[in-house]
Protein backbone atom coordinates (compact mmCIF):
# COMPACT_ATOMS: atom_id res chain seq x y z
CA UNK A 1 0.00 0.00 0.00
CA UNK A 2 1.38 3.94 -1.19
CA UNK A 3 2.25 6.13 2.03
CA UNK A 4 1.96 9.01 0.58
CA UNK A 5 -1.31 10.53 0.43
CA UNK A 6 -2.35 12.17 -2.70
CA UNK A 7 -5.24 13.30 -3.91
CA UNK A 8 -7.69 10.93 -5.74
CA UNK A 9 -11.21 11.90 -7.31
CA UNK A 10 -13.99 9.57 -6.30
CA UNK A 11 -16.38 9.92 -9.86
CA UNK A 12 -19.27 7.95 -8.53
CA UNK A 13 -20.55 6.54 -5.21
CA UNK A 14 -18.84 2.93 -4.39
CA UNK A 15 -19.14 0.10 -2.23
CA UNK A 16 -18.20 1.04 1.79
CA UNK A 17 -15.37 -1.12 1.46
CA UNK A 18 -14.06 0.19 -1.36
CA UNK A 19 -14.26 3.62 0.10
CA UNK A 20 -12.89 2.86 3.08
CA UNK A 21 -9.87 1.14 0.67
CA UNK A 22 -9.56 4.96 -0.95
CA UNK A 23 -9.34 6.64 2.05
CA UNK A 24 -6.61 4.76 3.93
CA UNK A 25 -4.60 5.67 1.05
CA UNK A 26 -5.76 9.10 -0.80
CA UNK A 27 -7.11 12.10 0.59
CA UNK A 28 -10.41 11.44 -1.31
CA UNK A 29 -12.71 14.34 -2.98
CA UNK A 30 -15.84 13.05 -3.72
CA UNK A 31 -16.15 14.58 -7.09
CA UNK A 32 -19.95 13.43 -7.58
CA UNK A 33 -21.39 15.52 -5.16
CA UNK A 34 -19.55 18.62 -5.90
CA UNK A 35 -21.89 21.12 -7.97
CA UNK A 36 -20.57 21.86 -11.06
CA UNK A 37 -19.63 25.47 -10.10
CA UNK A 38 -18.09 23.95 -7.23
CA UNK A 39 -16.18 21.31 -9.25
CA UNK A 40 -15.01 24.33 -11.08
CA UNK A 41 -13.82 26.19 -7.93
CA UNK A 42 -11.63 23.01 -6.47
CA UNK A 43 -9.57 22.02 -9.93
CA UNK A 44 -8.95 26.25 -10.57
CA UNK A 45 -6.85 25.53 -6.62
CA UNK A 46 -6.13 21.64 -6.99
CA UNK A 47 -5.98 20.14 -9.77
CA UNK A 48 -1.99 19.78 -10.02
CA UNK A 49 -2.35 17.60 -6.64
CA UNK A 50 -5.23 14.86 -8.19
CA UNK A 51 -2.83 11.52 -8.54
CA UNK A 52 -6.00 9.00 -9.25
CA UNK A 53 -9.47 9.04 -9.90
CA UNK A 54 -11.49 5.98 -8.88
CA UNK A 55 -14.59 4.71 -11.13
CA UNK A 56 -17.31 2.80 -12.28
CA UNK A 57 -17.70 1.08 -15.96
CA UNK A 58 -20.51 2.62 -16.33
CA UNK A 59 -19.26 6.43 -15.70
CA UNK A 60 -15.69 6.54 -16.80
CA UNK A 61 -13.75 9.82 -16.79
CA UNK A 62 -14.74 12.53 -18.94
CA UNK A 63 -11.95 13.85 -21.12
CA UNK A 64 -12.37 17.30 -20.68
CA UNK A 65 -12.04 16.23 -16.75
CA UNK A 66 -8.62 14.13 -17.93
CA UNK A 67 -7.06 16.46 -19.69
CA UNK A 68 -7.40 19.10 -16.64
CA UNK A 69 -5.69 16.92 -14.64
CA UNK A 70 -1.76 17.07 -15.08
CA UNK A 71 -0.51 15.15 -12.12
CA UNK A 72 -3.20 11.91 -13.14
CA UNK A 73 -1.34 8.65 -13.42
CA UNK A 74 -4.67 6.20 -13.04
CA UNK A 75 -7.79 5.66 -14.08
CA UNK A 76 -9.03 2.60 -11.63
CA UNK A 77 -12.28 1.44 -12.73
CA UNK A 78 -14.30 -0.43 -10.62
CA UNK A 79 -15.90 -3.12 -13.05
CA UNK A 80 -14.81 -4.41 -16.66
CA UNK A 81 -16.29 -1.53 -18.90
CA UNK A 82 -13.86 1.04 -20.10
CA UNK A 83 -16.28 2.28 -23.15
CA UNK A 84 -16.66 5.60 -21.16
CA UNK A 85 -12.72 6.05 -20.99
CA UNK A 86 -10.99 7.55 -23.89
CA UNK A 87 -7.61 4.86 -23.95
CA UNK A 88 -6.39 6.78 -26.24
CA UNK A 89 -5.83 10.05 -24.17
CA UNK A 90 -4.77 8.96 -21.12
CA UNK A 91 -2.15 6.99 -23.25
CA UNK A 92 -1.06 10.49 -24.85
CA UNK A 93 -0.97 11.58 -20.95
CA UNK A 94 0.94 8.84 -19.62
CA UNK A 95 -2.55 7.92 -17.37
CA UNK A 96 -2.89 3.80 -16.95
CA UNK A 97 -6.45 2.74 -17.18
CA UNK A 98 -7.40 -0.57 -15.18
CA UNK A 99 -10.76 -2.46 -14.63
CA UNK A 100 -11.04 -5.92 -12.56
CA UNK A 101 -11.65 -8.37 -15.10
CA UNK A 102 -12.67 -11.91 -14.22
CA UNK A 103 -14.10 -10.61 -10.58
CA UNK A 104 -17.86 -10.07 -11.90
CA UNK A 105 -17.95 -12.68 -14.68
CA UNK A 106 -20.24 -15.28 -12.56
CA UNK A 107 -22.33 -12.44 -11.49
CA UNK A 108 -23.28 -11.02 -14.52
CA UNK A 109 -24.35 -14.51 -16.77
CA UNK A 110 -26.00 -15.10 -13.76
CA UNK A 111 -28.33 -11.98 -13.54
CA UNK A 112 -28.32 -13.00 -17.37
CA UNK A 113 -30.47 -16.10 -16.12
CA UNK A 114 -32.31 -14.75 -13.85
CA UNK A 115 -34.02 -12.30 -16.50
CA UNK A 116 -34.72 -15.07 -19.00
CA UNK A 117 -36.91 -16.69 -16.34
CA UNK A 118 -37.78 -13.54 -14.86
CA UNK A 119 -39.43 -12.28 -18.31
CA UNK A 120 -40.62 -15.87 -19.63
CA UNK A 121 -42.48 -16.65 -16.19
CA UNK A 122 -44.11 -13.10 -15.83
CA UNK A 123 -42.29 -13.05 -12.23
CA UNK A 124 -42.30 -9.17 -11.62
CA UNK A 125 -45.65 -9.10 -12.05
CA UNK A 126 -46.54 -12.54 -10.31
CA UNK A 127 -44.71 -11.14 -7.41
CA UNK A 128 -46.75 -8.04 -7.78
CA UNK A 129 -50.34 -9.99 -7.99
CA UNK A 130 -49.16 -11.82 -4.60
CA UNK A 131 -48.14 -8.89 -2.52
CA UNK A 132 -51.30 -6.68 -3.60
CA UNK A 133 -53.46 -9.37 -2.08
CA UNK A 134 -55.12 -10.27 -5.79
CA UNK A 135 -54.46 -14.28 -5.70
CA UNK A 136 -57.59 -14.74 -3.85
CA UNK A 137 -59.66 -13.15 -6.53
CA UNK A 138 -57.82 -13.83 -9.54
CA UNK A 139 -55.30 -16.23 -11.55
CA UNK A 140 -52.54 -14.94 -13.30
CA UNK A 141 -52.39 -15.51 -17.19
CA UNK A 142 -49.82 -17.94 -18.30
CA UNK A 143 -46.55 -17.32 -18.97
CA UNK A 144 -44.27 -18.66 -21.53
CA UNK A 145 -41.74 -21.67 -21.26
CA UNK A 146 -38.05 -21.34 -20.88
CA UNK A 147 -36.67 -24.78 -21.12
CA UNK A 148 -36.16 -25.89 -24.85
CA UNK A 149 -36.32 -22.25 -26.01
CA UNK A 150 -33.35 -21.29 -29.06
CA UNK A 151 -30.98 -19.06 -27.05
CA UNK A 152 -29.01 -16.15 -29.15
CA UNK A 153 -25.97 -14.63 -27.69
CA UNK A 154 -24.61 -11.49 -29.37
CA UNK A 155 -20.59 -11.57 -28.28
CA UNK A 156 -18.90 -14.61 -26.54
CA UNK A 157 -16.25 -12.70 -24.71
CA UNK A 158 -16.01 -14.40 -20.55
CA UNK A 159 -19.21 -12.75 -20.03
CA UNK A 160 -20.99 -14.46 -23.52
CA UNK A 161 -19.70 -17.51 -22.25
CA UNK A 162 -20.30 -18.16 -18.95
CA UNK A 163 -24.22 -17.29 -20.37
CA UNK A 164 -23.71 -19.44 -22.98
CA UNK A 165 -23.11 -22.49 -20.47
CA UNK A 166 -25.49 -21.56 -17.80
CA UNK A 167 -27.90 -20.88 -20.62
CA UNK A 168 -27.06 -24.35 -22.09
CA UNK A 169 -28.53 -26.19 -19.17
CA UNK A 170 -32.25 -25.25 -20.98
CA UNK A 171 -31.82 -24.99 -24.86
CA UNK A 172 -29.94 -25.01 -28.03
CA UNK A 173 -27.16 -22.13 -27.78
CA UNK A 174 -26.19 -20.29 -30.25
CA UNK A 175 -23.74 -17.38 -30.67
CA UNK A 176 -22.87 -14.23 -33.04
CA UNK A 177 -19.03 -12.78 -32.29
CA UNK A 178 -16.35 -11.48 -34.94
CA UNK A 179 -14.85 -14.03 -34.04
CA UNK A 180 -15.24 -17.78 -34.03
CA UNK A 181 -14.19 -19.38 -30.82
CA UNK A 182 -13.60 -23.07 -30.17
CA UNK A 183 -16.97 -23.77 -28.39
CA UNK A 184 -19.48 -26.46 -28.55
CA UNK A 185 -22.55 -23.96 -29.64
CA UNK A 186 -23.36 -22.74 -33.23
CA UNK A 187 -21.45 -19.73 -34.45
CA UNK A 188 -23.46 -17.24 -36.82
CA UNK A 189 -20.90 -15.02 -38.40
CA UNK A 190 -24.21 -12.72 -38.94
CA UNK A 191 -26.45 -11.12 -36.00
CA UNK A 192 -29.62 -10.97 -38.77
CA UNK A 193 -29.23 -14.90 -39.10
CA UNK A 194 -28.74 -15.60 -35.02
CA UNK A 195 -31.86 -13.45 -34.21
CA UNK A 196 -33.44 -14.69 -36.78
CA UNK A 197 -33.14 -18.43 -35.35
CA UNK A 198 -33.42 -17.37 -31.63
CA UNK A 199 -36.41 -17.15 -29.56
CA UNK A 200 -34.46 -15.17 -27.05
CA UNK A 201 -31.24 -12.91 -27.83
CA UNK A 202 -28.62 -12.16 -24.99
CA UNK A 203 -26.56 -9.19 -25.43
CA UNK A 204 -23.24 -9.65 -24.05
CA UNK A 205 -20.72 -7.44 -26.26
CA UNK A 206 -18.97 -5.14 -24.87
CA UNK A 207 -19.35 -1.27 -26.10
CA UNK A 208 -17.49 -0.16 -28.77
CA UNK A 209 -17.77 2.15 -31.53
CA UNK A 210 -18.45 -1.01 -33.69
CA UNK A 211 -20.86 -1.77 -31.44
CA UNK A 212 -23.20 0.88 -31.03
CA UNK A 213 -26.66 -0.06 -32.12
CA UNK A 214 -25.53 -3.44 -33.05
CA UNK A 215 -28.95 -4.36 -32.21
CA UNK A 216 -31.40 -2.59 -34.41
CA UNK A 217 -34.74 -2.41 -35.61
CA UNK A 218 -33.86 -4.71 -38.41
CA UNK A 219 -32.54 -7.29 -35.76
CA UNK A 220 -35.59 -6.93 -33.39
CA UNK A 221 -37.66 -7.07 -36.61
CA UNK A 222 -35.28 -10.94 -37.08
CA UNK A 223 -35.99 -11.57 -33.67
CA UNK A 224 -40.00 -10.94 -34.03
CA UNK A 225 -42.86 -10.76 -32.05
CA UNK A 226 -42.57 -13.86 -30.20
CA UNK A 227 -39.02 -13.48 -29.23
CA UNK A 228 -37.63 -12.06 -26.37
CA UNK A 229 -34.26 -9.53 -25.85
CA UNK A 230 -32.00 -9.33 -22.67
CA UNK A 231 -29.36 -6.84 -21.95
CA UNK A 232 -26.53 -7.53 -19.55
CA UNK A 233 -23.55 -5.58 -21.56
CA UNK A 234 -24.58 -1.73 -22.01
CA UNK A 235 -27.16 0.06 -23.34
CA UNK A 236 -25.69 1.79 -26.36
CA UNK A 237 -25.54 -1.86 -27.90
CA UNK A 238 -29.01 -1.45 -28.01
CA UNK A 239 -30.58 0.84 -30.52
CA UNK A 240 -33.21 1.81 -27.62
CA UNK A 241 -35.92 4.17 -29.22
CA UNK A 242 -36.34 0.94 -31.87
CA UNK A 243 -36.43 -1.61 -28.93
CA UNK A 244 -39.31 1.02 -27.49
CA UNK A 245 -40.78 1.21 -30.67
CA UNK A 246 -41.03 -2.86 -31.46
CA UNK A 247 -42.00 -3.19 -27.90
CA UNK A 248 -45.43 -0.94 -27.99
CA UNK A 249 -46.40 -1.82 -31.13
CA UNK A 250 -46.10 -5.86 -30.26
CA UNK A 251 -43.73 -6.79 -32.98
CA UNK A 252 -41.31 -8.06 -29.73
CA UNK A 253 -42.74 -10.19 -27.46
CA UNK A 254 -40.60 -8.22 -24.63
CA UNK A 255 -36.92 -7.54 -23.53
CA UNK A 256 -35.15 -7.68 -19.98
CA UNK A 257 -32.79 -4.59 -19.10
CA UNK A 258 -30.33 -4.10 -16.82
CA UNK A 259 -28.91 -1.74 -18.49
CA UNK A 260 -29.91 1.68 -20.85
CA UNK A 261 -28.49 4.22 -22.76
CA UNK A 262 -28.85 7.06 -21.00
CA UNK A 263 -28.53 5.43 -17.39
CA UNK A 264 -29.55 6.43 -14.89
CA UNK A 265 -32.58 7.05 -16.89
CA UNK A 266 -35.49 4.94 -18.72
CA UNK A 267 -37.44 6.02 -20.66
CA UNK A 268 -40.96 6.10 -19.53
CA UNK A 269 -42.49 4.04 -22.21
CA UNK A 270 -39.91 1.34 -21.02
CA UNK A 271 -40.78 1.81 -17.81
CA UNK A 272 -44.47 1.71 -17.95
CA UNK A 273 -44.49 -1.56 -20.69
CA UNK A 274 -45.95 -4.68 -19.50
CA UNK A 275 -43.63 -6.65 -21.42
CA UNK A 276 -40.01 -5.53 -19.45
CA UNK A 277 -38.43 -6.42 -16.78
CA UNK A 278 -35.66 -3.77 -15.84
CA UNK A 279 -33.53 -3.99 -13.05
CA UNK A 280 -30.93 -0.60 -12.20
CA UNK A 281 -27.48 -2.03 -13.60
CA UNK A 282 -27.32 -4.49 -10.59
CA UNK A 283 -25.70 -7.34 -12.70
CA UNK A 284 -22.15 -7.21 -10.62
CA UNK A 285 -23.46 -5.52 -7.40
CA UNK A 286 -23.30 -8.24 -4.95
CA UNK A 287 -21.66 -8.03 -2.08
CA UNK A 288 -19.06 -10.83 -2.75
CA UNK A 289 -18.15 -9.67 -5.93
CA UNK A 290 -18.13 -5.80 -5.08
CA UNK A 291 -15.72 -6.78 -2.38
CA UNK A 292 -13.59 -8.96 -5.13
CA UNK A 293 -13.84 -6.00 -7.39
CA UNK A 294 -12.85 -3.47 -4.89
CA UNK A 295 -9.47 -5.50 -4.02
CA UNK A 296 -8.64 -5.51 -7.59
CA UNK A 297 -9.12 -1.91 -7.86
CA UNK A 298 -6.96 -1.21 -4.48
CA UNK A 299 -4.33 -3.48 -6.18
CA UNK A 300 -3.84 -1.35 -9.40
CA UNK A 301 -4.20 2.15 -7.48
CA UNK A 302 -1.39 0.54 -4.98
CA UNK A 303 1.18 -0.83 -8.33
CA UNK A 304 0.74 2.72 -10.19
CA UNK A 305 1.58 4.98 -7.23
CA UNK A 306 4.36 2.19 -6.56
CA UNK A 307 5.56 2.59 -9.74
CA UNK A 308 5.01 -0.91 -11.15
CA UNK A 309 2.83 -2.43 -12.99
CA UNK A 310 -0.67 -3.06 -12.06
CA UNK A 311 -2.39 -6.45 -12.46
CA UNK A 312 -5.39 -5.41 -14.84
CA UNK A 313 -4.47 -2.48 -17.26
CA UNK A 314 -6.09 -1.84 -20.30
CA UNK A 315 -4.00 1.70 -21.08
C1 LIG B 1 -20.75 -1.91 -12.56
C2 LIG B 1 -20.07 -2.37 -15.00
O1 LIG B 1 -22.09 -1.64 -12.46
O2 LIG B 1 -18.16 -3.77 -15.01
C3 LIG B 1 -18.78 -2.87 -15.57
O3 LIG B 1 -18.38 -2.36 -16.61
O4 LIG B 1 -20.76 -1.64 -15.61
C4 LIG B 1 -20.53 -2.84 -13.67
O5 LIG B 1 -19.86 -3.89 -13.16
C5 LIG B 1 -20.02 -0.66 -12.35
O6 LIG B 1 -18.83 -0.53 -13.02
C6 LIG B 1 -19.87 -0.49 -10.84
O7 LIG B 1 -19.02 0.51 -10.49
Amino acid sequence: MTTDRSTALQLCPLSPYLEAGLAERFNVVRWFDLAPGAQADWLAEHAGEVRAAATGGHIGCPSALMERLPALRIVAINGVGFDKVDLDLARARGVRVTTTPGTLTEDVADLAIGLVIALLRDLPAAAAHVRRGDWPDAERPLARKVSGRRFGILGLGHIGLAVAQRLAAFGPVAYYDPHRKDVPYDYFPDLLALAGASDVLCVAAAANPATRHLVDADVLAALGPDGYLVNISRGSVVDEAALTEALTAGRLAGAALDVFENEPHVPAALRSSDRTVLTPHIASATVETRRAMADMVLANLDAVMAGQEPPAAVA
